[in-house]
């Protein structure tokens, strides 16, 4: 559903075919030459054919005899006009309650979209303002570019969007233009705000093709430079600002490559373990430190059946294969076990056979497997406040933990005048962490796919944690 990619299937043979030559010599290679071995040193383990030690579970098979039941904080019809399949949450009018914003897209050629519309929402679920032609698409498979960030650094938020060849900066409270300026054609793919100029907040941007070229701006519409195939690779969905070396410029990792705050090339991964032709999911940064070698990232290979944990030099430590590893998150769901777990899902997989897995830290130790209708959304939440995280599955509706066991499951009442079906594909839950509130806690908030209501959970005795990692809400929202 997302990042349908045409090479992922050859390239799960491609990473077989590093594990277990036998089946290389089967012929699932297609006649392309054989990967070469790993780079020396290099802790590789397949999972394909791994067993979970604790637990095996597909989530309609949960007992819910112990499971909290939570009803919505607040439902929220969307604007039956504008309504989109892209959501974005933040405090729009400094009063610091949440405002949300929905986006429709236009698609004017496969994998090319723009934004087109968007409706701002409050909480009591009046419109606050309305921006663009809604005539477009509420439906997503892709980031939409439209984003909530205080580009001016004034304290307010704005919204910032790429329109059709133009990034448009709205006023957050009124929807008034501030300003806009051109961008090429197609470079509309998602918007990410990076500090390239060194000044201290992130008050320059990037925009993007799908998968082959980046644009660097000042907040002015500068163009800073561009990049095109960054290392030779495809760029990841959104590329991850980081500034490696401490020089108070931000570093881009662009994908399988990261980038100078020039645009220059910093390091390339191996064509080793970049092979399929595929491109980045996920990039987190796990583990902050001084130096770029102290520095941890994980990173999904979408058409690699792949992830990898990373230093901020591009070395690889440690690599996990054999499943199409997308979205993976990090956290607290075992204090008896050392270090924070990861939690990933596992995409391209049917409608009701989607699995969400929960490693260790080394990523080897394969815990749980819960097989779920959709696995793509999930989000680590700490819900009851004692310090254990728990997953929340977007389409599970349902917290659940590193034992196999569902600890919460939420409400989703349709407004009424609304369905809970479209008619052409089962309705896709897409959740959130945003501070909705305002007290410094991550709220759920899950929305759908067609955008139709908005659910609003708040969290009210989790830890105060708004970290990046978590893709807390606003700043460079994700859905990778
Ligand atoms: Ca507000
Ligand atoms: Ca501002
Ligand atoms: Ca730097
Ligand atoms: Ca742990």
């Amino acid at each position: 559903m997302f990042d349908i990619d045409q090479g992922h299937r050859l390239a799960f043979s491609l990473v077989l075919g590093v594990a277990v030559p036998g089946i290389v010599a089967a012929g699932l290679l297609g006649g392309r030459p054989a990967a070469a071995a790993e780079p020396a040193g290099m802790a590789t383990k397949n999972l394909a054919d791994s067993a979970p030690t604790r637990f095996d579970i597909h989530v309609d098979n949960l007992s819910h005899r112990d499971a909290a039941v939570v009803p919505p904080w607040k439902t929220i019809r969307l604007d039956p006009a504008f309504c989109g399949g892209w959501l974005v949450v933040g405090d729009l009018t400094g009063d610091g309650v949440a405002e949300l914003v929905s986006a429709r897209n236009g698609v004017p050629g496969p994998d090319i979209h723009y934004t087109s519309s968007v409706v701002v929402h409050r909480l009591d679920g009046s419109v606050l303002w309305k921006w663009g032609d809604p005539d477009a698409r509420n439906a997503i498979h892709h980031d939409v570019a439209c984003q909530i960030h205080d580009l001016d650094g004034d304290g307010r938020h704005e919204v910032v969007l790429a329109a059709d060849r133009r990034v448009v900066i709205l006023n957050g409270a009124t929807g008034s233009e501030l300003r806009q300026f051109e961008i090429p054609a197609n470079a509309s793919d998602c918007i990410t705000f990076c500090d390239l100029s060194g000044v201290g907040r992130p008050s320059d941007m990037l925009v993007k093709t799908r998968y082959t070229q980046i644009w660097a701006y000042d907040a002015n519409g500068k163009l800073l430079w561009t990049v095109k195939k960054p290392g030779g690779y495809r760029t990841a969905h959104q590329p991850f600002p980081i500034d490696l070396d401490g020089d108070g410029h931000d570093e881009i990792i662009a994908g399988f490559a990261a980038l100078n705050h020039d645009g220059s090339l910093r390091w390339r991964l191996p064509d080793q373990v970049c092979q399929s032709g595929g491109h980045a999911d996920a990039i987190r940064l796990f583990e902050d430190g001084d130096r770029a070698e102290d520095k941890r990232f994980l990173l999904t290979h979408c058409g690699g059946n792949r992830m990898d944990m990373l230093n901020g030099e591009g070395n690889v430590l440690w690599s996990v294969t054999g499943l199409h590893f997308e979205s993976v998150f990090f956290g607290e769901l075992d204090k008896n076990l050392p270090g924070r777990e990861l939690v990933v899902d596992i995409c391209h997989q049917p409608w009701g056979n989607q699995p969400l897995l929960i490693l260790d830290e080394s990523g080897g130790g394969l815990l749980g497997r819960y097989t779920t209708m959709r696995s793509r959304q999930h989000r680590l939440v700490d819900w009851f406040g004692d310090g254990e995280d728990l997953i929340f599955g977007g389409q599970t509706r349902a917290l659940l933990d590193a034992h196999g066991k569902i600890r919460a499951s939420f409400l989703t009442p349709m407004p009424d005048g609304t369905s809970a079906q479209d008619d052409t594909e089962p309705l896709r839950y897409m959740i959130h962490l945003a501070d909705v509130t305002g007290d410094g806690r991550p709220d759920l908030v899950v929305s759908t796919v067609p955008g139709t209501a908005v659910w609003i959970y708040r969290n009210e005795k989790g830890a105060k944690c708004l970290a990046p990692e978590r893709l807390t809400l606003p700043f460079n929202a994700t859905l990778y």
